[in-house]
């Protein structure tokens, strides 16, 4: 039974009674979950806080994913997705193919459906060159052929690089991207946190102070944003803690922040992988770091369990150890797969409903920005749902 008798005889007295109380947990308490040899003493932990936010919802998304360029100035040690503008395979696509490709992956057909569609989700790499008007009119096109569509697009990173390269302040772009039909901003390019660890990672990307402050002025304008941690690669628990610590302190200040994305390293194709022989978390880290990331974010609300960058099985197990979202249909990725992702490229909105009712729990249709978009389809609704129950009290 998890009980106090067994976290103090784990060391993990004070997270536990933490834990129960709704306190915060601080970085030494991160580190003995992160050390501790019992996963299981720890992933019950943070299903505790899960079930106690969100009961038995495991949240999912109708979307697609585009990106629009994968020619980048960042030369990321971890990236298998970027190229040279002049390189074999590099691409740019104008408005009228992002279009066609949103078209091609059933876009129309899934916002007509008794689904609907709840996300568009665009992100590239940092182009030298493209001009402002660009993104402006990919926003406005995507916007305005699916209006009932919510527009996720742009890193902070590429954020910071269009202010930069064409003179505008952060928040004069973001509010121009905004009237254009941004609703939200994606969560990736924060990676981990520390200089030390970028300084290996991606010494030419925008730095952590740069994420943040946009991210903040992003909330500010009332856009709000995802975060995203790049972990199992060169980072310590402690690092890996002060970067959790960093987002859970823009969050008291702002609320922006929606939903956190563990990313576990992905080694193929990238120069980080190929050449150091890094290997990327095992399962039981990606666990855990799903739990720590549940944890140590007492104020963001969801966690997302990315089945394209953990599997479809493993994202399945980390429901159960603190996160409460699949993410989404997806249909075509490429970041994740260029680097060696084993899962499929998309998920039918019946395959995932039938994998949250496979481990008890009740799926929510979402869109991008987390308001529910009604009950799951009846064909998966057959099965009784299992309600969720907190391993650390007796079954009611
Ligand atoms: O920013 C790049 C990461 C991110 C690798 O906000 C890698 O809802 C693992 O941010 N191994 C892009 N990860 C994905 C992302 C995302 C995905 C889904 C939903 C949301 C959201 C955001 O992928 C990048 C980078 O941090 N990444 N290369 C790799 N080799």
């Amino acid at each position: 039974m998890f009980n106090e008798t067994l976290y103090e005889s784990l060391g993990l007295g004070s997270a536990y009674r933490k834990v129960l109380a709704g306190q915060r947990l601080d970085l030494d308490e991160g580190e003995a979950l992160f050390t501790c040899p019992d996963l299981h003493a720890v992933t019950a932990l943070a299903q505790h806080a899960r079930i106690r936010r969100h009961g038995a919802a495991v949240h999912y998304v109708v979307n697609r994913q585009l990106n629009y360029t994968n020619v980048c100035v960042n030369r990321c040690r971890f990236c298998s997705f970027r190229r040279e503008g002049d390189q074999a395979g590099s691409y740019v696509m104008t408005v009228e193919q992002a279009l066609d490709r949103l078209r091609q992956s059933g876009l129309d057909e899934a916002v007509q459906s008794p689904t609907g569609a709840g996300e568009v989700h665009i992100v590239g790499g940092c182009h030298p060159e493209l001009p402002l008007d660009y993104y402006l009119s990919l926003i406005q096109a995507v916007q305005t052929r699916w209006p009932s569509v919510v527009v996720k697009a742009f890193t902070a990173v590429e954020i910071a690089h269009l202010a930069r390269t064409h003179g505008l302040t952060v928040p004069d772009l973001l509010q121009r991207l905004k009237d254009a039909g941004l609703a939200m901003l994606p969560g990736g390019g924060a990676e981990v946190f520390s200089p030390r660890v970028r300084a290996e990672l991606c010494p030419e990307k925008a730095d952590a102070e740069t994420w943040l402050a946009v991210s903040r002025t992003a909330h500010e304008l009332g856009i709000p944003t995802n975060a995203t941690m790049l972990f199992g690669h060169v980072e310590t628990f402690r690092e890996r803690l002060e970067h959790l610590d960093r987002l859970r302190r823009l969050q008291d200040d702002t609320g922006g922040l929606r939903c956190f994305i563990p990313l576990p390293f992905l080694t193929k194709n990238n120069p980080l992988g190929e050449r150091l022989g890094l290997k990327g978390p095992d399962a039981a880290d990606i666990l855990r770091t799903v739990a720590l990331s549940r944890l140590m974010l007492d104020n963001v609300p969801h966690i997302k369990a990315y089945w394209v960058m953990l599997g479809v099985k493993l994202a399945q197990v980390a429901l159960h150890c603190g996160a409460d979202d699949l993410d989404g249909s997806v249909v075509e990725e490429r970041i994740g797969h260029e680097a060696g992702a084993g899962s499929p490229q998309g998920m039918t909105v019946p395959e995932i409903e039938a994998c949250i009712r496979a481990v008890g729990g009740t799926p929510v249709r979402r869109d991008a920005l987390f308001r529910p978009l009604g009950a799951a389809t009846a064909d998966t609704a057959s099965r009784e749902p299992v309600p969720f129950h907190s391993p650390l009290e007796e079954p009611a």
